[in-house]
């Protein structure tokens, strides 16, 4: 390593793909031997085992009773400058515009101009919250004063210049998965507690969000179950979740759909699918799509947003407009009825999630452009 770094990481610690990216990050970072501290309002819920390089820093919201609410932003700016201050950080790395990174520039204020900020976007910063007036400049403001910014697919780029008027760099950093965690795993067993040897295994991962179109999964699902004996798999918990769940009944497939709520080790479970399915209306990459395809198990979904950069359409799933069950549908049964077709396919996501977004290639860009935002390269 050419130069040890004191790096501070803001993310938001409970919060699927950004929370499971940013801490996975901190941890390599620190493997590398770079000092990394996570300042969030909770624990980072991956952060795992004891590392001597890695500092939890909690931020604590002062509720006066002259607020009508809690200022959690300004707790966490003030608790990045301290932090900053107090162990000497050379960087603040921010998942998300808005609130982290308008924080860490304000801690940058308090502590000095050699403090740098590097903001990752991750989507919904410029797919939601970009669409409201009131907040757009603010968004825009906290883009371009960062030092770096780096976003998690093109789409999302050209959407960021389109939607804020932004022409400043920003550069493209894929998520990851770290190999040692995500391959496939030996399910043999388990699945037996899933599904009977003639029947197959769908997966759907997500927080249930109306973006993710979790009733396009159930029509997928039920397309698929009249031709080829299927089970599904839903892990997750979110506020359609309830919908779902009648959805499913009314069509009479409760036995065939098991709900797992949310779950930590999402490798062994995903092992035991044949195919992820992920239709959503809005996917700035997609991560439990590249968690499946380390694990060999290919993705059929929608062709929103970064997907396509992540599934490569035909060589490592299928992709279809946003709302097309019945194309999805006819994807996962030539998948499923097709022995020699999967079985490539299989082998080309482990392929490509090895060698595109594994770990250390990614842990490596971003270093570099933290190397490159100190004048250290
Ligand atoms: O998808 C969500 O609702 C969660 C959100 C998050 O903050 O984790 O996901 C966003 O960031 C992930 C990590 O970069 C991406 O894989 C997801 O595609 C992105 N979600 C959306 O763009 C809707």
């Amino acid at each position: 390593m050419n130069d040890r770094l004191k790096i501070g990481i803001t993310c938001y610690p409970t919060l699927g793909g950004s929370g499971v990216v940013a801490t996975e990050l901190g941890k390599l970072l620190a493997e590398k031997g770079h000092e990394v501290h996570f300042i969030t309002h909770s624990i980072p819920f991956r952060l795992g085992k004891f590392d001597k390089n890695i500092y939890y820093h909690e931020v604590e919201v002062s509720d006066y009773y002259v607020f009508r609410y809690p200022p959690y932003d300004l707790s966490l700016a003030s608790k990045l400058a301290q932090v900053a201050q107090m162990e000497g950080l050379d960087l603040l790395h921010v998942h998300y515009a808005i609130p982290h990174a308008v924080c860490a520039l304000l801690a940058k204020q308090m502590v000095g101009d050699h403090l740098k900020v590097m903001t990752t976007l991750h989507g919904t910063d410029i797919t939601v919250l970009a669409q409201d007036h009131s907040l757009s400049d603010l968004i825009r403001y906290a883009i371009n004063r960062s030092d770096a910014v780096t976003a998690v697919s093109d789409d999302l780029i050209q959407e960021t210049r389109e939607t804020l008027s932004i022409d400043r760099d920003i550069d493209l950093v894929y998520n990851f998965v770290d190999k040692r965690v995500y391959y496939p795993r030996e399910v043999t067993e388990l699945r037996k507690e899933f599904a009977s040897p003639d029947e197959k295994i769908l997966i759907h991962i997500s927080n249930f969000r109306p973006v993710k179109r979790v009733m396009d999964v159930v029509d997928i699902f039920a397309k698929v179950n009249e031709q080829v004996p299927t089970r599904l798999l839903f892990v997750g918990e979110g506020p359609e979740l309830s919908r779902v769940c009648s959805a499913v009944k009314e069509l009479g497939l409760s036995d065939r759909v098991t709900f797992c709520g949310k779950q930590d080790d999402v490798a062994q479970i995903i092992s035991l699918a044949d195919v992820m399915l992920l239709p959503s209306e809005k996917e700035s990459f997609g991560l439990v799509a590249l968690e499946a395809m380390a694990c060999g198990v290919p993705t059929v979904g929608s062709e929103a947003g970064g997907i396509p950069e992540l599934i490569t359409n035909g060589e490592t799933g299928y992709l279809a407009p946003i709302g097309d069950t019945n194309a999805m549908a006819g994807h996962v049964l030539r998948l499923l009825q097709d022995e020699s077709l999967y079985s490539r396919m299989r082998q080309a996501c482990l392929d490509r999630a090895r060698f595109t977004f594994c770990n250390d290639l990614i842990t490596m860009q971003y270093e570099n452009i933290y190397y490159r935002i100190l004048g250290r390269e």
